[in-house]
């Protein structure tokens, strides 16, 4: 079997029992174990002045992690420059919030080169590399300029734009042409693949063949030849379902519950970013206690919201506008035994979050646009099927292509989704079980083992210079 050599910004070095990591890191580190090889990526640290020379090494077994520390310039031009302004707001459909200029993508360029140069040395010919995310999309086209040509495939975690709004990037088919260098591009949803695939046919000479019903495509274009396939990521099913069980009875939980004093309980867990729909959401919340009083002091809303990217001036802007709502909406209902909004800046581990799912009536997930959003996966997860609480999830996320069966609704129209939360605390039992129980079928058939094997299992098989189904 190939060795994998997983690259991705940031590293989960972790030492084994320690800090509930992450699914995704979780199911990386499976894979890595099985095939043996490298998680190269930033260490998270930056430094003054240049950029670590050499990577750090630690062995783990027949893991290596291989982590650099990067330099004040490099992170400020590639991670919160490019990478942050620029990119994340475009792929999440936010033009109106790019900040374009040529010193960071110039910093782009350098950071991805400079990874390319420390990670070939460590390179065998026949391993699969296995790239993530929007900062590292031409790593690929660095490491074939290096003369590599191993198996390399590339996962997009945000969404993919669609080409009216790519092409306001000043030389994007440069980035795109970057793209097309690895074997295999992978995609939550079918909208992110036809996003691709479209500008593949208006914006290049290159050619999409549909591959299978939907959800495939081998495409050609800039001399490469490669497949672009939907992988929407998952959860690790039945772990969480365990682990909420005996989390619902933690202690954290049951200070949640009684503090609660019977009423019900509406949960958000977001990173502090834009693209959560968190203002428009504290809207709706609002909403529903203007149009539906009864729910006066009798729901609260807890939302978990521990800050993230606080270098960037937009991140800033929306903690204080959250900050400046929740106290506003409290300040017009609270009563003095109860408060509408619990807001909080800080996180929890995924023990204690798995309780507090449990507890909670509905999950209200509600982004702007999302590329998947683990966090409903995770609410769904995390009930109890004999009384299980209403998923509310915005239409816009890449979890809504699986999620049918949860409430679906439009972030934007805040009285919808008002009335959408007003369905929900009143959502019978038995309708409640069915929505979980489909819901939860398609959670433990499509799990994050069953996403990342079938993403392992189509880079084994690159390249793909034959029909493939
Ligand atoms: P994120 O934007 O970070 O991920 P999401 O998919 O919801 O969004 O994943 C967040 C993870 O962090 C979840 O596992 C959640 O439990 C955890 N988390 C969030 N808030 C937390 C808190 N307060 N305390 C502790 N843990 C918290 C990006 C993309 C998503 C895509 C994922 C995976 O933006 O669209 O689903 O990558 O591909």
């Amino acid at each position: 079997m190939s060795r994998l050599v997983v690259v991705s910004n940031r590293v989960a070095l972790m030492e084994e029992g320690k800090q509930a990591a992450g699914g995704l890191a979780v199911a990386i580190l499976a894979a890595l174990k099985k095939t043996g090889g490298i998680w190269f990526g930033w260490s998270g640290q930056v430094v003054d002045g240049e950029s670590q020379a050499e990577p750090t090494r630690t062995e783990a077994g027949k893991l290596t992690y291989a982590t650099l520390d990067l330099g004040r310039r490099d992170h400020e031009e590639y991670y919160n420059g490019f990478a942050n302004q620029t990119l994340w707001p475009l792929f999440h459909y936010r033009l109106g919030l790019i900040s374009v200029n040529r010193r960071t993508r110039e910093g782009y360029s350098r950071v991805n080169a400079y990874f390319a140069d420390k990670l070939e040395p460590l390179l065998r010919p026949d391993d699969m590399v296995w790239v993530h995310d929007y900062h590292l999309i031409p790593f690929g086209d660095e490491l074939r300029r290096r003369g590599c040509s191993q198996r390399m495939g590339f996962f997009l975690h945000t969404p993919f734009p669609p080409p009216e709004l790519l092409t306001a990037l000043p030389n994007h088919r440069d980035l795109i042409r970057e793209l097309c260098a690895y074997d295999l591009v992978g995609f939550h949803t079918a909208t992110d693949l036809r996003g691709f695939c479209d500008y593949i046919r208006t914006e290049t000479d290159g050619t999409v063949e549909q591959r299978g019903a939907y959800g495939t495509a081998m495409i050609r274009a800039f001399g490469r030849t490669l497949l672009a396939k939907v992988f929407p990521i998952s959860i690790d099913t039945p772990a969480l379902e365990s682990l909420a069980r005996t989390a619902g009875r933690s202690r954290q939980a049951e200070r949640l519950r009684e503090s609660l004093v019977g009423r019900r309980l509406i949960i958000g867990v977001d990173r502090l970013d834009y693209s959560k729909g968190l203002p428009q959401r504290f809207a709706a919340f609002e909403q529903l206690l203007e149009s539906y009083p009864e729910h006066c002091n009798r729901v609260s809303f807890l939302q978990v919201a521990p800050p993230s990217r606080e270098d960037v001036p937009e991140y800033i802007a929306i903690r204080r506008e959250l900050s400046e709502m929740a106290g506003r909406i409290n300040g017009r209902f609270a009563e003095f035994d109860w408060q509408p909004i619990r807001y909080l800046n800080r996180s929890f581990g995924q023990r204690v979050l798995a309780g507090f799912y449990r507890l909670a009536n509905v999950g209200l997930v509600t982004p702007l646009r999302d590329g998947m959003n683990l966090v409903a996966k995770e609410y769904v997860a995390c009930q109890d099927a004999d009384n299980p609480g209403v998923l509310v999830l915005s239409q816009f996320a890449g979890a809504a292509h699986e999620m049918g069966e949860a409430l679906i609704v439009n972030p934007f129209d805040i009285e919808g989704v008002g009335d959408a939360l007003q369905r929900a605390l009143t959502m019978p039992l038995g309708e409640r079980k069915e929505r979980h129980a489909a819901l939860m079928q398609t959670l433990r058939r499509q799990d994050i083992n069953w996403w990342r094997e079938s993403y392992v299992d189509a880079l084994t098989r690159a390249p793909y210079d034959f029909p493939v189904t």
